[in-house]
Protein backbone atom coordinates (compact mmCIF):
# COMPACT_ATOMS: atom_id res chain seq x y z
CA UNK A 1 0.00 0.00 0.00
CA UNK A 2 1.70 3.60 -0.89
CA UNK A 3 2.85 4.34 2.37
CA UNK A 4 0.94 8.02 2.75
CA UNK A 5 -2.21 5.49 2.93
CA UNK A 6 -1.37 3.22 5.15
CA UNK A 7 -0.15 6.51 8.06
CA UNK A 8 -3.23 7.71 6.96
CA UNK A 9 -5.25 4.25 8.05
CA UNK A 10 -3.43 3.63 11.15
CA UNK A 11 -3.29 7.47 12.10
CA UNK A 12 -7.47 7.24 11.44
CA UNK A 13 -7.76 4.31 13.31
CA UNK A 14 -5.96 5.02 16.55
CA UNK A 15 -7.89 9.08 16.70
CA UNK A 16 -11.09 7.44 16.30
CA UNK A 17 -11.05 5.10 19.02
CA UNK A 18 -9.49 8.08 21.26
CA UNK A 19 -12.54 10.61 20.38
CA UNK A 20 -15.00 6.84 20.54
CA UNK A 21 -13.78 6.80 23.83
CA UNK A 22 -14.58 10.02 25.36
CA UNK A 23 -17.49 10.55 23.34
CA UNK A 24 -18.71 7.34 25.55
CA UNK A 25 -17.60 8.70 28.53
CA UNK A 26 -19.15 12.18 28.38
CA UNK A 27 -22.65 11.47 27.18
CA UNK A 28 -25.52 10.63 29.49
CA UNK A 29 -26.10 7.15 30.78
CA UNK A 30 -29.95 6.15 29.99
CA UNK A 31 -31.82 6.36 33.49
CA UNK A 32 -34.79 6.40 34.89
CA UNK A 33 -35.46 10.16 34.12
CA UNK A 34 -35.68 11.85 31.79
CA UNK A 35 -37.34 9.24 29.54
CA UNK A 36 -35.81 8.25 26.08
CA UNK A 37 -33.46 11.35 25.59
CA UNK A 38 -29.96 9.89 27.00
CA UNK A 39 -30.61 7.16 24.92
CA UNK A 40 -31.72 8.73 21.62
CA UNK A 41 -28.18 11.53 22.42
CA UNK A 42 -26.59 8.06 22.50
CA UNK A 43 -27.84 6.83 19.64
CA UNK A 44 -27.42 9.89 17.21
CA UNK A 45 -24.09 9.96 18.54
CA UNK A 46 -22.44 6.44 19.07
CA UNK A 47 -21.92 4.10 16.72
CA UNK A 48 -20.80 5.41 13.35
CA UNK A 49 -19.40 8.30 11.78
CA UNK A 50 -16.29 9.12 10.78
CA UNK A 51 -15.38 11.76 13.22
CA UNK A 52 -13.50 14.30 11.11
CA UNK A 53 -14.04 17.68 13.21
CA UNK A 54 -12.97 16.49 15.98
CA UNK A 55 -9.81 14.45 14.49
CA UNK A 56 -8.96 17.97 12.19
CA UNK A 57 -8.66 19.42 15.49
CA UNK A 58 -6.41 17.37 17.31
CA UNK A 59 -4.80 16.86 14.36
CA UNK A 60 -3.94 21.00 14.07
CA UNK A 61 -3.30 21.19 17.99
CA UNK A 62 -0.71 18.35 16.91
CA UNK A 63 0.97 20.63 13.70
CA UNK A 64 0.82 23.59 16.41
CA UNK A 65 2.69 21.22 19.18
CA UNK A 66 -0.17 20.18 21.49
CA UNK A 67 -2.44 17.20 20.84
CA UNK A 68 -5.52 15.64 20.75
CA UNK A 69 -6.07 14.51 24.67
CA UNK A 70 -5.50 17.90 26.12
CA UNK A 71 -8.38 19.16 23.31
CA UNK A 72 -10.83 17.01 23.67
CA UNK A 73 -13.73 18.63 25.41
CA UNK A 74 -13.59 20.83 22.40
CA UNK A 75 -12.98 18.00 20.07
CA UNK A 76 -15.89 16.17 20.85
CA UNK A 77 -17.91 19.64 21.57
CA UNK A 78 -17.18 19.93 17.28
CA UNK A 79 -18.92 16.43 16.68
CA UNK A 80 -21.76 17.10 19.51
CA UNK A 81 -22.86 19.96 17.19
CA UNK A 82 -22.22 18.39 13.84
CA UNK A 83 -24.11 15.22 15.31
CA UNK A 84 -27.07 17.67 15.60
CA UNK A 85 -26.93 19.19 12.77
CA UNK A 86 -27.71 15.84 11.14
CA UNK A 87 -30.77 14.68 13.41
CA UNK A 88 -32.38 17.93 12.28
CA UNK A 89 -31.27 17.83 8.77
CA UNK A 90 -32.39 14.46 8.70
CA UNK A 91 -36.16 15.59 10.01
CA UNK A 92 -39.41 15.38 7.93
CA UNK A 93 -39.05 19.28 7.66
CA UNK A 94 -35.81 19.23 6.15
CA UNK A 95 -34.45 16.36 4.21
CA UNK A 96 -37.13 13.85 5.47
CA UNK A 97 -34.28 11.13 5.09
CA UNK A 98 -34.94 7.72 6.81
CA UNK A 99 -30.99 6.67 6.72
CA UNK A 100 -28.28 7.71 8.39
CA UNK A 101 -24.66 6.28 9.19
CA UNK A 102 -26.50 2.98 7.96
CA UNK A 103 -28.95 2.51 10.57
CA UNK A 104 -32.37 4.40 10.61
CA UNK A 105 -32.94 8.58 11.45
CA UNK A 106 -33.44 9.08 15.12
CA UNK A 107 -36.83 10.82 14.39
CA UNK A 108 -37.52 6.96 12.43
CA UNK A 109 -36.19 5.10 15.51
CA UNK A 110 -37.48 7.28 17.99
CA UNK A 111 -39.91 10.14 16.56
CA UNK A 112 -40.11 13.41 15.47
CA UNK A 113 -40.93 15.10 18.65
CA UNK A 114 -37.54 13.11 20.47
CA UNK A 115 -35.46 14.13 17.39
CA UNK A 116 -35.79 18.27 17.77
CA UNK A 117 -35.39 17.65 21.72
CA UNK A 118 -32.29 15.28 20.90
CA UNK A 119 -30.96 17.73 19.06
CA UNK A 120 -31.45 20.02 21.29
CA UNK A 121 -29.94 18.50 24.16
CA UNK A 122 -26.88 17.40 21.79
CA UNK A 123 -26.62 21.55 20.93
CA UNK A 124 -26.32 22.38 24.50
CA UNK A 125 -24.42 19.57 25.67
CA UNK A 126 -21.25 20.87 23.14
CA UNK A 127 -21.59 24.21 24.80
CA UNK A 128 -20.89 22.56 28.11
CA UNK A 129 -18.20 20.92 26.67
CA UNK A 130 -16.37 23.85 25.06
CA UNK A 131 -16.93 25.38 28.79
CA UNK A 132 -15.18 22.52 30.61
CA UNK A 133 -12.08 22.79 28.05
CA UNK A 134 -11.37 25.55 30.45
CA UNK A 135 -10.07 23.59 32.91
CA UNK A 136 -7.04 23.01 31.37
CA UNK A 137 -6.67 25.88 29.19
CA UNK A 138 -6.29 29.20 29.71
CA UNK A 139 -9.84 31.14 29.42
CA UNK A 140 -8.77 33.57 27.11
CA UNK A 141 -8.37 30.74 24.06
CA UNK A 142 -11.51 29.14 25.31
CA UNK A 143 -13.81 32.32 24.91
CA UNK A 144 -11.83 33.02 21.01
CA UNK A 145 -13.29 29.41 20.25
CA UNK A 146 -16.32 29.60 21.63
CA UNK A 147 -16.96 32.91 19.44
CA UNK A 148 -15.73 31.22 16.61
CA UNK A 149 -17.69 28.12 17.13
CA UNK A 150 -20.96 30.10 17.77
CA UNK A 151 -20.00 32.25 14.64
CA UNK A 152 -19.53 28.85 12.69
CA UNK A 153 -23.04 27.77 13.61
CA UNK A 154 -25.20 30.92 13.54
CA UNK A 155 -26.48 33.06 10.56
CA UNK A 156 -23.76 33.80 8.94
CA UNK A 157 -22.34 29.85 8.99
CA UNK A 158 -24.35 26.06 9.30
CA UNK A 159 -27.81 27.64 9.78
CA UNK A 160 -27.23 30.49 7.38
CA UNK A 161 -25.96 27.82 4.57
CA UNK A 162 -28.99 25.19 5.44
CA UNK A 163 -31.32 28.22 4.88
CA UNK A 164 -30.04 29.30 1.60
CA UNK A 165 -29.92 25.20 0.11
CA UNK A 166 -33.20 24.54 1.23
CA UNK A 167 -34.34 27.77 -0.45
CA UNK A 168 -32.36 26.81 -3.52
CA UNK A 169 -34.16 23.55 -4.03
CA UNK A 170 -35.64 23.29 -8.00
CA UNK A 171 -34.02 26.69 -9.09
CA UNK A 172 -31.05 26.85 -11.10
CA UNK A 173 -27.51 26.72 -9.32
CA UNK A 174 -24.88 29.71 -9.87
CA UNK A 175 -21.24 29.56 -8.59
CA UNK A 176 -21.68 32.32 -6.76
CA UNK A 177 -24.98 30.84 -4.52
CA UNK A 178 -23.14 27.09 -4.58
CA UNK A 179 -20.10 28.50 -3.07
CA UNK A 180 -21.79 30.16 -0.77
CA UNK A 181 -23.85 27.33 0.67
CA UNK A 182 -21.21 24.59 0.66
CA UNK A 183 -18.48 27.40 2.35
CA UNK A 184 -21.25 27.93 5.24
CA UNK A 185 -23.33 24.47 5.48
CA UNK A 186 -20.57 22.27 5.92
CA UNK A 187 -17.20 24.12 5.24
CA UNK A 188 -17.54 26.55 8.30
CA UNK A 189 -17.85 24.00 11.19
CA UNK A 190 -14.58 22.01 9.15
CA UNK A 191 -12.52 25.17 9.55
CA UNK A 192 -13.54 26.05 13.24
CA UNK A 193 -12.59 22.63 14.04
CA UNK A 194 -9.18 23.20 12.54
CA UNK A 195 -8.70 26.92 13.98
CA UNK A 196 -10.15 25.98 17.34
CA UNK A 197 -7.25 23.30 17.94
CA UNK A 198 -4.91 25.35 17.13
CA UNK A 199 -5.86 28.31 19.04
CA UNK A 200 -6.12 26.06 22.26
CA UNK A 201 -2.67 24.89 21.22
CA UNK A 202 -1.55 28.57 21.12
CA UNK A 203 -0.94 28.84 17.43
CA UNK A 204 0.84 32.42 16.50
CA UNK A 205 -1.28 34.67 14.22
CA UNK A 206 0.95 33.46 11.16
CA UNK A 207 0.22 30.22 11.64
CA UNK A 208 -3.62 30.62 12.25
CA UNK A 209 -3.73 32.40 8.82
CA UNK A 210 -2.40 29.44 6.50
CA UNK A 211 -4.88 27.13 8.56
CA UNK A 212 -7.91 29.50 7.64
CA UNK A 213 -6.98 28.93 4.13
CA UNK A 214 -5.84 25.34 4.48
CA UNK A 215 -9.24 24.79 6.39
CA UNK A 216 -11.80 26.71 3.78
CA UNK A 217 -10.02 24.72 0.72
CA UNK A 218 -10.63 21.63 2.43
CA UNK A 219 -14.30 21.91 3.94
CA UNK A 220 -15.29 22.86 0.43
CA UNK A 221 -13.41 20.04 -1.20
CA UNK A 222 -15.00 18.25 1.51
CA UNK A 223 -18.95 18.86 0.05
CA UNK A 224 -17.72 18.84 -3.62
CA UNK A 225 -16.68 14.98 -2.46
CA UNK A 226 -20.17 14.91 -0.70
CA UNK A 227 -22.29 15.93 -3.79
CA UNK A 228 -20.21 13.88 -6.19
CA UNK A 229 -20.77 10.87 -3.54
CA UNK A 230 -24.50 11.57 -3.36
CA UNK A 231 -24.27 10.86 -7.05
CA UNK A 232 -22.25 8.05 -8.10
CA UNK A 233 -21.96 5.68 -4.72
CA UNK A 234 -24.47 3.67 -3.20
CA UNK A 235 -27.11 3.70 -0.15
CA UNK A 236 -24.70 0.39 1.53
CA UNK A 237 -21.40 2.14 0.92
CA UNK A 238 -22.91 5.90 1.96
CA UNK A 239 -24.76 4.91 4.73
CA UNK A 240 -27.55 7.29 3.67
CA UNK A 241 -29.59 7.90 0.99
CA UNK A 242 -27.90 8.67 -2.67
CA UNK A 243 -28.87 10.43 -5.57
CA UNK A 244 -31.65 12.23 -3.01
CA UNK A 245 -29.80 15.70 -3.99
CA UNK A 246 -30.47 15.04 -7.52
CA UNK A 247 -34.73 14.16 -6.20
CA UNK A 248 -34.68 16.97 -4.86
CA UNK A 249 -33.48 19.51 -7.14
CA UNK A 250 -30.59 20.68 -4.69
CA UNK A 251 -27.95 23.20 -5.96
CA UNK A 252 -25.08 20.78 -6.19
CA UNK A 253 -21.62 20.84 -7.93
CA UNK A 254 -22.08 17.97 -10.43
CA UNK A 255 -25.06 19.50 -11.06
CA UNK A 256 -23.66 23.09 -12.13
CA UNK A 257 -20.26 21.46 -13.19
CA UNK A 258 -20.34 18.10 -14.55
CA UNK A 259 -18.59 15.22 -12.55
CA UNK A 260 -14.67 15.49 -14.34
CA UNK A 261 -14.68 19.11 -13.39
CA UNK A 262 -16.63 19.06 -10.35
CA UNK A 263 -13.38 16.79 -9.25
CA UNK A 264 -11.30 18.99 -10.39
CA UNK A 265 -11.98 21.82 -8.79
CA UNK A 266 -11.93 19.57 -5.17
CA UNK A 267 -8.30 18.40 -6.68
CA UNK A 268 -7.37 22.71 -6.75
CA UNK A 269 -8.94 23.19 -3.31
CA UNK A 270 -6.65 20.30 -1.68
CA UNK A 271 -3.71 21.54 -3.46
CA UNK A 272 -4.01 24.89 -2.30
CA UNK A 273 -4.96 23.25 1.32
CA UNK A 274 -1.22 21.39 1.38
CA UNK A 275 0.76 24.34 -0.55
CA UNK A 276 -0.50 26.60 2.70
CA UNK A 277 1.28 24.34 5.14
CA UNK A 278 4.56 24.63 3.53
CA UNK A 279 5.78 26.55 6.92
CA UNK A 280 4.52 23.54 9.19
CA UNK A 281 7.55 20.83 9.65
CA UNK A 282 6.23 17.18 10.48
CA UNK A 283 3.90 17.72 13.20
CA UNK A 284 1.49 18.67 10.68
CA UNK A 285 1.64 15.73 8.39
CA UNK A 286 -1.94 14.10 9.82
CA UNK A 287 -3.53 17.80 8.57
CA UNK A 288 -1.74 16.70 5.15
CA UNK A 289 -2.89 13.60 5.25
CA UNK A 290 -6.66 14.53 5.76
CA UNK A 291 -6.26 16.81 3.30
CA UNK A 292 -5.35 14.18 0.49
CA UNK A 293 -8.36 11.55 2.46
CA UNK A 294 -11.04 14.34 1.58
CA UNK A 295 -10.53 13.02 -2.04
CA UNK A 296 -9.92 9.46 -1.55
CA UNK A 297 -13.23 8.81 1.07
CA UNK A 298 -15.89 6.46 -0.12
CA UNK A 299 -18.26 7.53 2.59
C1 LIG B 1 -27.50 25.11 14.42
C2 LIG B 1 -25.75 23.36 14.16
C3 LIG B 1 -27.01 23.92 13.67
C4 LIG B 1 -27.65 23.30 12.64
C5 LIG B 1 -29.03 23.51 12.16
C6 LIG B 1 -29.82 21.27 10.05
C7 LIG B 1 -28.82 22.38 9.92
C8 LIG B 1 -29.07 23.66 10.65
C9 LIG B 1 -27.72 22.27 9.16
C10 LIG B 1 -27.38 21.03 8.41
C11 LIG B 1 -26.00 21.07 7.94
C12 LIG B 1 -25.64 19.79 7.26
C13 LIG B 1 -26.38 18.54 7.53
C14 LIG B 1 -24.62 19.82 6.42
C15 LIG B 1 -24.13 18.63 5.72
C16 LIG B 1 -22.76 18.34 6.20
C17 LIG B 1 -22.21 17.02 5.76
C18 LIG B 1 -21.39 16.95 4.53
C19 LIG B 1 -22.47 15.97 6.52
C20 LIG B 1 -21.82 14.67 6.37
O1 LIG B 1 -20.69 14.73 7.20
P1 LIG B 1 -19.76 13.48 7.39
O2 LIG B 1 -19.49 12.84 6.05
O3 LIG B 1 -20.70 12.52 8.23
O4 LIG B 1 -18.57 13.90 8.19
P2 LIG B 1 -20.31 11.41 9.33
O5 LIG B 1 -21.51 10.52 9.40
O6 LIG B 1 -19.07 10.69 8.90
O7 LIG B 1 -20.09 12.16 10.62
Amino acid sequence: MDTTLAQLQSYLEARLGQVERALEQYLPIQTERPRQLPSAMRYAVLGGGKRLRPILCGASAEACGASLEPVMPTACALELIHAFSLVHDDLPALDNDTLRRGKPTVWCAYNEAMAILTGDALFAMAFELLAKQAETTPAERVIQVLALVTQAVGVDGMVGGQVEDILSEGSEPTPDGLAYIHLRKTGALIRASVLAGAILAGATPEQLRALDTYSTAIGLAFQIVDDILNETSTPETLGKATQSDRNRGKATYPRLFGLDESWRQAETAIREALQSLADFDERANPLRWLAQYTLLRQR
